[in-house]
Parts: C-alpha cells; sequence; structure tokens
C-alpha cells in the first residue's frame, strides 16, 4: 500500500518542480459523460485520443478508463499508451490528479488535494464527485508514491509554479467561497507554501472570462521558465478578456518572484471569442445536477492551456486564423522544444484545454537544487 504521510511536502524537503523540468511520463483520464460532452462523447474521445498520440512522441503516456470504456479506449489511442482502469466522474487529471513534488536527493511524492468539481453545491459543475476525488490517491498507487493528502480543496489547473519558489494562482479561484470559505489569503499561502514548497505567492485577479472553473491560472498565465511568464492576451479594448489580462499584465509586471527577479511575461493572443454553435449544443444531455450547456455560449478558449512535455509543446488548435501566429510565438518561447498543435476545440467544448487533461510526473532519480 501507498503510504499516506502525516507531514508536509515543505517539512520533508519536497517541493513542486516546474513542468519545464523533466517528466517520467504523462497522465490523462478518457472522456465519456454524455452530459458533458457531445454524441456519447465520441467527438471528444478523437480530440483526447490526438492529443494522447502527440505527448507520447515525447514521453509515456498512461490514460486512466472506467470498465465500460476500456476497450473503446484501447482501440481508440496509440498502441505505445498505457491503459488502465480507473473511475471518474469526469476525465480533468489537472485537477483530479495528483500534483507531484521532488526533493533534492530526485525521490518523488504526490499531493492529492480535495476536490469538489469546481464548486460543490455552490456553483460546481456536476454532482456527485466522489470517484475524481478518489483519482490521486489511486495514480499514486500505480506509480507507487507516497500520498500527502492536502487540507484543502483545490485543482492542479489553480496552481502554477516555476520550481524555483514561487507559485501563481488568481483570486477568483483560490478565494472563492465555493472552495474553501474558512480560510483567508494568510492562511491559504501558508497551506500553498506547505504542499507546494514555495516561498513566493503571485496572486492574479480574475480567470479567463467565462472560464467555468471560477477562474484557474491554467488558461489565463504559466511560467515558461523561472522568471518568464506567458499571458493569455487580446488588443479588443471592448472585450471582456481586456480589462482581466490588463490586471493580470499590470500585477505581473510589478512582482518579483522567490529570488527577487523581476518577471518576463510574454502576450500569448486569445483566439476567438468563440461561442458553442446549437448543434454543438443540442449534442448535449442535459441532465439534473450538471452545468447546462446552450449554443452562443462564449467558450473559454485560450493558447496558454498548452502542455510543456520532454523536448515538445503540445498546443490547442482552436481558430485557423490565430493557430498560426500562437504557433510562432510558442516557438520563440521555446526554441529548443518542438510545437505540436492538436485540434482541440472538443475539449474547449468540455470546459477546459489541454493542460486541464494532463498531468506531468517528474523524472525521479534527478539531483536538483532546493528550490529556494
Ligand atoms: O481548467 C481546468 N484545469 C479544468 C477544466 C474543467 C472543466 C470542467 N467542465
Amino acid at each position: 500500500m501507498t503510504q499516506t504521510l502525516t507531514t508536509t511536502p515543505a517539512a520533508d524537503g519536497f517541493w513542486m518542480p516546474g513542468e519545464f523540468e523533466p517528466h517520467a511520463g504523462c497522465w490523462m483520464l478518457w472522456p465519456e459523460r454524455p452530459d458533458n460532452w457531445r454524441e456519447a462523447a465520441r467527438p471528444a474521445q478523437l480530440a483526447f485520443a490526438g492529443v494522447a498520440a502527440a505527448i507520447a512522441t515525447f514521453e509515456p503516456v498512461t490514460v486512466g478508463v472506467t470498465a465500460a470504456d476500456f476497450q473503446v479506449a484501447r482501440a481508440l489511442l496509440d498502441p505505445r499508451i498505457r491503459v488502465v482502469e480507473i473511475s471518474h466522474d469526469d476525465c480533468w487529471m489537472r485537477d483530479v490528479g495528483p500534483t507531484f513534488v521532488v526533493d533534492r536527493r530526485g525521490a518523488v511524492r504526490g499531493v492529492d488535494w480535495q476536490f469538489n468539481a469546481w464548486g460543490g453545491l455552490q456553483g460546481g459543475l456536476y454532482f456527485p464527485w466522489d470517484q475524481d476525488d478518489l483519482v490521486a490517491r489511486k495514480v499514486l498507487e500505480i506509480e507507487n508514491r507516497e500520498r500527502y493528502r492536502a487540507p484543502i480543496i483545490n485543482e492542479g489547473g489553480a496552481i502554477h509554479v516555476d520550481g524555483e519558489g514561487t507559485a501563481l494562482v488568481t483570486e477568483e479561484c483560490l478565494l472563492n467561497i465555493n472552495r474553501n470559505p474558512l480560510l483567508n489569503r494568510e492562511r491559504l499561502e501558508a497551506i500553498l507554501r506547505d504542499y507546494l514548497g514555495v516561498t513566493r505567492i503571485i496572486w492574479l485577479g480574475k480567470g479567463v472570462c467565462n472560464d467555468e472553473t471560477g477562474g484557474h491560472i491554467d488558461n489565463l498565465a504559466c511560467f515558461v521558465r523561472p522568471g518568464a511568464v506567458c499571458l493569455t492576451w487580446t488588443d479588443n479594448k471592448r472585450d471582456p478578456q481586456y480589462p482581466i489580462s490588463l490586471d493580470a499584465w499590470e500585477r505581473l509586471n510589478d512582482e518579483q518572484d522567490a529570488r527577487g527577479r523581476r518577471l518576463q511575461v510574454t502576450k500569448l493572443m486569445m483566439p476567438g471569442p468563440l461561442t458553442m454553435n446549437a448543434k454543438e449544443a443540442s449534442g448535449i444531455v442535459a441532465r439534473e445536477g450538471t452545468k447546462p450547456r446552450a449554443g452562443g455560449e462564449r467558450l473559454a478558449a485560450s493558447y496558454v492551456n498548452f502542455y510543456i512535455a520532454n523536448g515538445g509543446v503540445v498546443m490547442p488548435l482552436l481558430d485557423p486564423r490565430t493557430d498560426r501566429a500562437a504557433a510562432a510565438r510558442l516557438k520563440r518561447l521555446f526554441p529548443e522544444r518542438r510545437i505540436v498543435g492538436v485540434p482541440a476545440r472538443e475539449v474547449l467544448l468540455g470546459g477546459g484545454n489541454i493542460h486541464c487533461i494532463t498531468q506531468q510526473v517528474p523524472a525521479a532519480g534527478v539531483k536538483r537544487r532546493a528550490s529556494q
């Protein structure tokens, strides 16, 4: 049995490494529920299979699937991908999977956040979510890594780190009363320090316009390396996203990271605005307890929601008018990595994107400097 530790990562000398550091592999889950994914989830399954195949060219990929869909997933997924049976309520491995932490000797452990479907009964996206809340623990069993059960509700998409002591979060998400109503900013900061092994937390305001997670950082901004952040952007001053990105830009430019560096911030133009069309909406089976979807709704589309793999970046293709420029900008940000675009509108229709459906496992045995 994988041991559950009663200490904290920071107390034990562990911290979350940057996504740009070496990986042992990547975990994903399989989309299945017809009340979130149109046409019994088949278009989404093909999109997830495309993402998994793209990542598998860079590092090993494992996909968790329920017993009911095992054979479909096995048939649609690239043979290089390992498929294992894991029950789940939906398929957002970033949020329900473990956040892996490392120490200077090269050991790897996992943080298992409490999960309430992005808001529980106050604005959460579905009920129940008990199987999702068990996913991190099951992944850690399979990975044979010790587990810290965190004392707060949180999601992997709500945090980004530079691996050198700095975390990036949003107030809209972390301070939302539908996550941890009894904890104030100071108390949350202390818990993030303990469980991510960081010393500096940079707070941005709101997340991407209409993001149903309640403002996840992973759709708005991320570290591309220590000292450098990529921010979703629009030049359209009438777009509701404009003041959100402008506020984030100002805060980031005023900030220093844990090592006292000023941040180099790069704007990544967002696509669209993109909306769900009536045909797409009509393919989703409405169900009590699940957030309803309608044609015309603005989608929280952002190219920042990419996955950094060993030697590559897997980015969402969302709009032929803007995909090429986004890929070129990412190539400038990651000159040593191959940029691979994967059609991702079907993932976006379910409320997230490539970063949200993936979770990296850091390489073990890598001797590292302490995070601070
Ligand atoms: O942003 C993410 N990390 C997850 C998106 C979840 C959307 C649920 N429908």
